[in-house]
């Protein structure tokens, strides 16, 4: 349709993806190879039938498996890159992209390992597709404040180059409120701060997000539908949400994808903008996304012209870069 082909040709920006959630079964393998590492799976096959979630658990619980094959600065370099030139291929013109330190520093790699390969493949595809990335730390909840701010003080020789901080991993029995003095810390460093919230959690951890962590954007924020009154203050604060529909769907957050509440926050007036998330595990990349919304939804060219204006809007880039895109 005409709908479709002007969403999936239009420039736009991805905000909610995990670099380590961009590992393709194909690398994971090429990566076990090179670093004479097993994975627990035979084959691409068996890696990828592995691929059949319950919740956002039964799925972490694999992502942080795989990630052990990412070893060398070399390896960091070539899943961006690998990440960038699908993104690129989609029309995504600008990437703000999460990376979970806590994962390889806890495996013995070297923030500057993880960090200088991400940014090497991050240089490479804005000189081949043009395409610009921010990179965005992530804290996993799960753990301890005290390994947050361990992770933090790893950061400091690299915060020039780190563009914001973000918080991720199992939602439910770690609220926002766990956080709330590491994310002080991350604001007085100058950074904007964004925070997975209601994804799986309640509407109560998108408010605390807003009010303890003060983010700039929610990650998700799926389950602000169930409550009216949050409804209406991210509607009039003009927040942001990055929304991930394929992942809502893979981790039965919702039964199938016209179930997703997408139609719902948007009529409410929210700013929402569409993002793959982990799109090797979730069955694909942003334009997939976009295949899979306008099959439910079938939204129209004004719908989509939103959700994309959106993406660069709610972006982190400058308004010189901006001005630029829309
Ligand atoms: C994630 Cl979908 C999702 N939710 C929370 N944390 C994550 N880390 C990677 N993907
Ligand atoms: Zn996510």
């Amino acid at each position: 349709s005409r709908a479709l082909a002007f969403a999936l040709a239009a420039p736009k920006a991805e905000l909610h993806l995990h670099i380590e959630g961009s590992l393709e079964p194909e690398l994971a393998f090429a990566l076990a190879q090179r670093n004479g590492i097993a994975l627990p799976y035979a084959d691409i096959d068996a890696l990828r039938a592995a691929y059949d979630f319950s919740d956002l658990q039964s799925f972490l619980d694999l992502y942080y498996a795989c990630a052990d094959v990412l070893r060398s600065e070399e390896d960091f370099r070539d899943l961006m890159l690998a990440y960038l030139a699908r993104a690129a291929a989609d029309g995504v013109v600008h990437t703000e992209i999460f990376f979970d330190p806590q994962t390889h520093l806890a495996r013995g790699i070297a923030f500057a390992t993880m960090f200088e390969g991400l940014a090497a493949g991050a240089a490479q595809a804005k000189a081949q597709f043009g395409i610009s990335t921010k990179l965005i730390l992530c804290f996993l909840r799960h753990l301890s404040e005290e390994d947050a701010f361990a992770t933090l003080e790893a950061a400091l020789p690299f915060i020039a180059r780190i563009d914001g901080f973000g918080l991720d991993s199992s939602e439910k029995g770690h609220p926002p409120a766990k956080f709330e003095r590491v994310f002080a810390r991350c604001r007085d460093l100058g950074k904007p701060v964004v925070a997975h919230a209601g994804e799986e959690g309640p509407p109560a951890y998108i408010v605390e997000a807003l009010d303890l962590l003060k983010v700039s954007r929610i990650d998700h924020g799926v389950r602000a539908s169930e409550d009216a009154a949050l409804m209406a203050r991210l509607a009039a604060e003009g927040m942001p949400l990055t929304v991930c529909p394929l992942s809502n769907v893979r981790l039965c957050v919702f039964a199938t994808m016209k179930d997703h509440t997408l139609p719902a926050l948007l009529a409410a007036g929210l700013k929402v903008t569409i993002n793959s998330d982990d799109p090797a595990y979730f069955g694909g990349y942003l334009g997939e996304n976009i295949r899979a919304v306008q099959a439910a939804f079938e939204f129209d060219v004004d719908t989509w012209y939103t959700l994309l204006r959106n993406s660069l809007e709610a972006s982190f880039a400058s308004d010189a870069e901006k001005a630029g895109w829309i």
